[in-house]
């Protein structure tokens, strides 16, 4: 692919995911809501500004800027650094207590092994991914590799790194195959890749929710929860049931309730990537908190991923 073709698709994915954080952010943890109320939300905000999912990808971003790739002690130090200065971000429970343990000098792929039982399969790693999928978009094999390194920070199950190795993955298609390309090509590409039976069979229903209206049904068959299990095949399924529309495969996203920001922003990420940053409405992506910042890193990203 022309290198210059995939600038906009770089934009798109970065700004998609911190603008599907944003208009999520309000409905996380509520009950289902309808489109107009996510329209009338982000209406309201002079601002939009984003949360932890954003911030944690944006230290991912920087630190594969940084050193033209995956260093997991300079990308952890980049978390923990970033975590100090905006600790209000909305951060969950496990990651702060995994960054104490590193600035007291636990090695970086050990710190998370037991915040939870075999570690968190929480979606923190997924909601940050998609750098790593960018930066990876030309080898799969590299992108998984570094998908669970970067996991392994701070969510060691591996239900969490195969959840960010599929978001990663799912982001690299997009940025490659779309706008063009087939949603069953996509859909059996991600299955291809999958590794653990619960996202395959989780991505088998996908299929089944795509020529249904009722947005309803997404979170009743895959779940709308925080585990990584549940939100990823979720974003996944609410980009392919709209992948022509950036606005209507967010807005779904969003409007589904439960994790609705982590889902909202995976969801921006792949829909972002596919239809490059000329397919986001400008009137959001004008309100979005820090867009030049976020512009400059998907710039970063692309000179280095493709150096
Ligand atoms: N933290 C939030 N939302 C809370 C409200 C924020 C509020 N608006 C505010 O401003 O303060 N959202 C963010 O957290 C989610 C990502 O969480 P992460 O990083 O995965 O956290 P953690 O603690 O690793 O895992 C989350 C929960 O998953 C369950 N869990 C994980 N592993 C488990 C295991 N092995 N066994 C049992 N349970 C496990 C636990 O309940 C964890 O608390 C995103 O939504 C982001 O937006
Ligand atoms: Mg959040
Ligand atoms: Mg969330």
């Amino acid at each position: 692919m022309d290198p210059g073709a995939l600038q906009p698709k770089f934009r798109g994915c970065l700004v998609g995911l911190a603008l599907g954080d944003a208009l999520g952010a309000p409905f996380e943890g509520a009950r289902a809501v309808a489109r107009a109320e996510v329209f009338a939300a982000a209406e309201r905000r002079e601002v939009l500004r984003y949360t932890d999912d954003t911030h944690m990808a944006i230290g991912v971003a920087e630190s594969l800027i940084a050193c033209r790739g995956f260093n997991g002690r300079h990308m952890a130090e980049t978390f923990v650094r970033n975590f100090e200065r905006e600790p209000w971000r909305g951060y969950g429970p496990g990651p702060p207590r995994v960054f104490r343990r590193i600035k007291c000098g636990t090695p970086w792929d050990k710190a998370a092994q037991d915040v939870y039982p075999g570690g968190s399969f929480g979606n923190g790693a997924a909601m940050r991914a998609a750098p790593v999928g960018l930066f990876y978009h030309r080898d799969p094999e590299k992108l998984r590799e570094v998908a669970y390194l970067s996991g392994q920070i701070t969510h060691a199950h591996p239900l969490g790194k195969e959840g960010a190795a599929l978001e990663a993955y799912a982001a690299a298609l997009a940025t490659v195959f779309g706008p063009s390309g087939s949603s069953e090509d996509f859909l059996a590409r991600l299955k291809a890749f999958v590794t653990e039976e619960v996202y395959r069979e989780k991505l088998d229903r996908v299929g089944h929710l795509l020529g249904t209206a009722d947005a309803a049904a997404v979170a009743a068959r895959l779940g709308n929860g925080i585990e990584a299990f549940n939100s990823v095949p979720a974003a996944i399924c609410c980009f392919l049931r709209h992948p022509g529309s950036f606005e209507d495969a967010v807005v779904e996203a969003a409007s589904l309730g439960g994790d609705a920001d982590t889902i909202a922003s995976m969801t921006g990420a792949i829909s972002g990537a596919w239809l490059g940053i000329g397919g986001i409405p400008e009137e959001w992506a004008a309100r979005l908190e820090n867009r030049v910042y976020i512009e400059e890193l998907a710039l970063g990203l692309w000179e280095a991923a493709l150096a």
